[in-house]
């Protein structure tokens, strides 16, 4: 059975989170709103969306449907696959522990997504620029050393290269993309910082190489970072 990811067609945003879970398990999967046609596109994910007729009705994208399962937010999504496909530890304590590192990541995207959009998502970057600036320096100078700091930390104590220790989980995953992302949108903070954090940057290296997911950076369906996503590059906010 082949999964079927909603999501922006345009932007990697909180979709590519699953994108990359998905693509290092393996499994075949549609992402519906890229897929051209009359059961794609992003109409195809608003009939969900705004189906009265839907019992558990996602707030917004991504959401994944699983047979008859239709599962919103992006660390509940990952718990599910995690287990699924062995890309979280069998235990209480380990699935809770990636869940919170999951979560944790999920807190971080929201203050990146706030550094060019303090004020309100539905205003243009434009028009709350000044706020942005003030945000976004906040944000360079001490939550993003905070995150990474504290990401260091727990892969200082895993025993391993990956946060759980030696076996790759989704919160890995997930990690990867925060750098990724970070690189991209604030390259000279994040370059000062990986100085500090140098098991994050052997995560970061380890996740890219394996050999699903260097195929997947590699092919189409990887969606290049650009402006209308959550980590955007606006050099005035890096000054
Ligand atoms: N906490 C949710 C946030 C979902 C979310 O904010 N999705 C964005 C795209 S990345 C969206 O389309 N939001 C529409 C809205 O909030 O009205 C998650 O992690 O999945």
């Amino acid at each position: 059975m082949a999964y079927e990811l909603y999501y922006w067609p345009e932007i990697q945003g909180r979709g590519e989170f699953v994108r990359l879970t998905l693509e290092e398990a393996g499994e075949k999967y549609t992402d519906v709103a890229r897929k051209p046609g009359k059961d794609g596109g992003v109409p195809a994910m608003m009939t969900l969306l705004d189906g009265t007729k839907v019992k558990h009705p996602p707030f917004a994208p991504p959401f994944l449907k699983s047979g008859k399962l239709l599962i919103g937010q992006t660390a509940n999504i990952l718990l599910y696959l995690g287990e699924r496909h062995g890309l979280a530890p069998a235990t209480e304590a380990g699935r809770l522990w990636t869940h919170q590192l999951q979560l944790t990541i999920a807190d971080l995207v929201v203050e990146v997504h706030d550094t060019h959009h303090p004020i309100a998502s539905s205003l243009y970057y434009d028009d709350q620029r000044p706020e942005a600036k003030r945000r976004a320096a906040d944000f360079v100078i001490s939550r993003m050393p905070k995150y990474l700091n504290y990401f260091e930390g727990v892969l200082e104590r895993s025993g391993g290269k990956y946060l759980l220790g030696r076996r790759l989980t989704y919160a890995d995953l997930s990690l990867f993309q925060i750098v990724e992302g970070l690189r991209y949108a604030f390259p000279k903070a994040t370059a000062r910082l990986e100085k500090k954090t140098p098991r994050l940057v052997d995560l970061h290296g380890a996740v890219a190489g394996r050999p699903r997911l260097k195929a997947y950076l590699a092919s189409e369906r990887r969606i290049p970072f650009n402006e209308m996503g959550i980590f955007r590059h606006y050099p005035e906010l890096e000054k």
